[in-house]
Parts: C-alpha cells; sequence; structure tokens
C-alpha cells in the first residue's frame, strides 16, 4: 500500500492537488488519491480515515475548500500525520478553508498549508517520511540542491 494518501473534498479540488501529485511523480514516489467529502460522502471518510493507519498508509494531504472539515475530521478519526491544504474559493478566496483547516483544537492537530499550497503539502509529506526512509531523504535533498541551484543560476540574469 503507498505510504502517501492524497484526498480532496471534491473533483473540483483536482486543478490544484495535482501539483501534489505532479511533485512526486517528479521524484518517483508512489502514492495514492481519491476524492472523500466531509459533508456529502461522511461514511466514506470514517471508513477511510479509520482504516488508513492499518492499510499502510503513513501521511494523509488532504485539501478541501469553503468551510473545510475534511483534514480535522480525518485527524479526528487517525492519529496519522494529517496536511491540510486549504482551497482557493470564489466567495472568500480560500480565507475560509484556512481558517476552517488551521483553527483546531488543542489535541487533534492538522498541518495547514497555504492557500492552494499543494505542491508544499507533498513536500512536508516526504520530510516526514524521510525521517525514517534513507532513499526518499535522498530524493528529498537532492530536489532542494537542485531548486538551489536554479535560483543561483537563474540570479545571473538579475545582476
Ligand atoms: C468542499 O467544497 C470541496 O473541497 C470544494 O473545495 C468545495 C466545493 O465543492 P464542489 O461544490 O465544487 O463539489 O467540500
Amino acid at each position: 500500500m503507498n505510504k502517501i494518501m492524497i484526498v480532496m473534498g471534491s473533483k473540483s479540488d483536482w486543478p490544484v492537488m495535482k501539483e501534489a501529485c505532479l511533485l512526486l511523480e517528479e521524484l518517483d514516489v508512489p502514492y495514492s488519491r481519491d476524492v472523500v467529502s466531509a459533508h456529502r460522502t461522511p461514511e466514506h471518510l470514517f471508513d477511510f480515515a479509520k482504516n488508513a493507519s492499518s492499510v499502510g498508509r503513513k501521511v494523509i494531504i488532504a485539501g478541501a475548500g469553503g468551510s473545510a472539515h475534511l483534514p480535522g475530521m480525518i485527524a479526528s478519526l487517525t492519529s496519522l500525520p494529517v496536511i491540510g491544504v486549504p482551497i482557493k474559493t470564489s466567495k472568500l478566496s480560500g480565507v475560509d478553508s484556512m481558517l476552517s483547516i488551521v483553527q483546531m483544537p488543542p489535541g487533534v492537530p492538522v498541518g495547514t498549508m497555504a492557500i492552494n499550497g499543494a505542491k508544499n503539502a507533498a513536500l512536508y509529506a516526504l520530510a516526514i517520511l524521510a525521517i525514517s526512509d534513507e532513499i526518499i531523504k535522498e530524493k528529498l535533498e537532492e530536489y532542494r540542491k537542485n531548486q538551489t541551484d536554479t535560483v543561483m543560476s537563474d540570479r545571473k540574469l538579475v545582476i
């Protein structure tokens, strides 16, 4: 079973959440993905979150918008680390999503990314796995080195 699970509240979240998927595919790290809605499919949410650890998941990335209860509800049902991605909304620009996800009660944490921060969610998931996985650690460090090299090279265009 893939260690990283990516879920989103709606297929409309896909354009944002695919950034996490693309990052993991770029680094050749396997993952699984699904649509799980806190409000529209609560029983699916319950089954998924209750079983996530026992089927081998190690970290969960959950993107949701608006009244974004998905990451918090997952976190309430599993002790796995949950990384929340607030999706930008048309009416409140994702501030609603961000506040819904970040304001968890003491005792049930969700690691909250920036609005639409799906790429960083993938990198953060890799950082968690890298603690105990040398191959992922090497991939993450190479990614960061390449990023630094690119910025240092681009810098020459402006100085
Ligand atoms: C949330 O409601 C989803 O995560 C999505 O961001 C938002 C809107 O969903 P749709 O109406 O587009 O399905 O649950």
